[in-house]
């Protein structure tokens, strides 16, 4: 620990840490988002497939977030569950280019919402409506019709179109993330 870390800490300036689940279909630029919130040192240039899981971290103005990044392939899915407990926000990212697996990325999603350590928490949901900059990508307002967001009442959500190649529409959601987080009293 450093000498800043110390101090702010004796100081009770020590950043909240909270545990966010980054979930989603394979491919859809989970690993990519994360890796761009990451201090611009601390990147990397290479993205590869995630296998499992892996844990990232990065910090906002008041937070130092652990994201669990989970692989979105099909056989890693039923790991997902075990982490659940744990989050305290989520990250779904959607491949809005994707038209064809959005029916899947549909059903993922309320598989979670239906999950009994997830179902009865007011847990925000960050949607990142990701690839915005393909031609084919629909827009986010389309993307919440096909994933039925409405339905979502008792859960505050947001939903944010993203480019992570390019960074953009990243950090609006992570700020509305860090809102929610703050409002929480703990
Ligand atoms: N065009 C475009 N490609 C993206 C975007 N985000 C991620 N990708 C690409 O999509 C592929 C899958 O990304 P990755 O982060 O590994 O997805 P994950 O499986 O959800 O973790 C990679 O080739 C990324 O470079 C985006 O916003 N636009
Ligand atoms: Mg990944």
């Amino acid at each position: 620990m450093g000498l800043l870390d110390k101090l702010s800490g004796l100081l009770g300036l020590k950043k909240k840490e909270v545990h966010v689940l980054c979930l989603g279909l394979d491919n859809s630029g989970k690993t990519t988002i994360i890796n761009k919130l990451k201090p611009s040192n601390a990147q990397t240039q290479d993205i590869v497939p995630t296998i499992g899981f892996s844990i990232e971290k990065f910090k906002t103005s008041s937070l130092a977030f652990t994201v669990f990044d989970m692989s979105g392939q099909g056989r890693y899915r039923n790991l997902w569950e075990h982490y659940y407990k744990e989050g305290q926000a989520i990250i779904f990212v959607i491949d809005s280019s994707d038209r064809l697996r959005m029916v899947v990325a549909k059903e993922e999603l309320d598989i979670l919402l239906n999950h009994p350590d997830i179902k009865h928490r007011r847990i925000p949901i960050l949607f990142f409506a990701n690839k915005m900059d393909l031609r084919d990508a629909v827009t986010s307002v389309k993307v919440s019709q096909l994933l039925s967001l409405e339905n979502i009442k008792d859960k505050p959500w947001h939903i944010c179109a993203s480019d992570a190649i390019k960074g953009e529409g990243l950090q609006e959601g992570v700020d509305w993330l860090q809102d929610q987080i703050q409002a929480v009293k703990t």
